[in-house]
């Protein structure tokens, strides 16, 4: 349903510099102990990057889902259990939150475990361990970094694309390597695409916003209908409004009007994108684990 909304046209979101990110870690790989890579609490599926994971397979590596503080928190531990029951390291945080750098310390402690014994048999348990922190663009993996630092090292802010080129933070016992986002150049589904622009991974300014907006109320609509009545005042039958009379109705009540009484959809929908970014609809999952039966028929992305 509300990928009808997104990408109708053709999108340009793998630009060049995603290229030359692609060769960097398949190069900085082979210099590092281990791998962690990010993904999105609230579409932990649709933000794991195949070309990654292509990349690193042969690493220790760990899953992180961060911005579980803007997740459902029962859909995060089901998604955790999900990955683990494929065998997979995976620990959810919020690097917004004192502590989080602890809880995948311990993990990862847990993934390198041999790696740290063979160090200490041959005496070199003194040198850093190298991490790679990997992920889509604006999934937070500066902020983790500095989250461990204590300190803002690397550059961090609210958009994707920040982060242009690699670096090396050192922190008590590890050497963290921050890299700049990285897509994929041919999405499996237009769920994936749709819900990588929700949260705010693709650039907006190559989106229709109108349509970023209505894609996010459809399905909002089906997975949590009371946060937006009560977010937006809304009655319980506008629920059968078709997204663009539901965009209507919502900036109607927010008083968004231009001359003639119109609604100033454009204003509307970038109200409607920005508040759910900003959790104001209370923490939302846009992507539940696979059940066991899917399983079987599906093809699950290998972890
Ligand atoms: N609520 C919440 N926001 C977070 C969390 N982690 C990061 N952010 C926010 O997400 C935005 C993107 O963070 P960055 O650290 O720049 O993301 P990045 O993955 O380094 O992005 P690129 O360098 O563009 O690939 C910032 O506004 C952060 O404050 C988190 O755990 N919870
Ligand atoms: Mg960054």
């Amino acid at each position: 349903m509300a990928q009808e909304f997104v990408n109708r046209r053709n999108i340009q979101w793998f630009p060049g510099h995603m290229m030359k990110t692609l060769r960097l870690i398949e190069k900085d790989v082979k210099n590092v102990d281990a791998v962690l890579q990010l993904l999105d609490a609230r579409i932990p599926y649709s933000s794991l990057n195949p070309e990654i994971q292509r990349l690193v397979k042969h690493k220790p590596r760990l899953y992180v889902l961060n911005k579980a503080d803007l997740a459902d928190p029962a859909v995060t531990t089901r998604w955790t259990n999900w990955f683990k029951q494929q065998g997979a390291g995976c620990v959810s945080i919020s690097s917004k939150t004192k502590g989080a750098a602890a809880a995948v310390r311990t993990q990862i402690e847990k993934e390198l475990a041999e790696l740290i014994a063979r160090r200490e048999e041959k005496g070199t348990q003194g040198a850093a361990i190298r991490v790679m922190v990997l992920g889509i663009p604006n999934v937070g993996k500066s902020t983790f970094i500095n989250c461990w630092a204590g300190a803002a090292k690397a550059k961090a802010a609210d958009r994707p694309g920040v982060t242009r080129g690699k670096q090396w933070i050192s922190v008590p016992g590890y050497e963290l390597l921050d890299m700049p986002g990285v897509l994929w150049k041919k999405f499996d589904s237009l769920e994936i695409a749709t819900n990588l622009a929700f949260i705010g991974s693709i650039k907006d300014n190559i989106l229709d916003i109108e349509e970023l907006a209505m894609g996010l109320l459809a399905q909002v609509k089906e997975m949590y209908p009371q946060r937006l009545l009560e977010r937006y005042k809304l009655k319980e039958e506008d629920l059968q409004l078709d997204p663009w009379e539901l965009l209507e109705a919502i900036g109607r009540r927010r008083g968004m009007l231009i001359s003639g009484g119109e609604v100033n959809t454009e204003r509307a929908a970038i109200m409607v994108v920005d508040e759910f970014r900003a959790s104001k609809w209370g923490r939302i999952s846009l992507e539940q684990p696979p059940a066991k039966s899917e399983e079987e028929t599906n093809e699950t992305r290998a972890l």
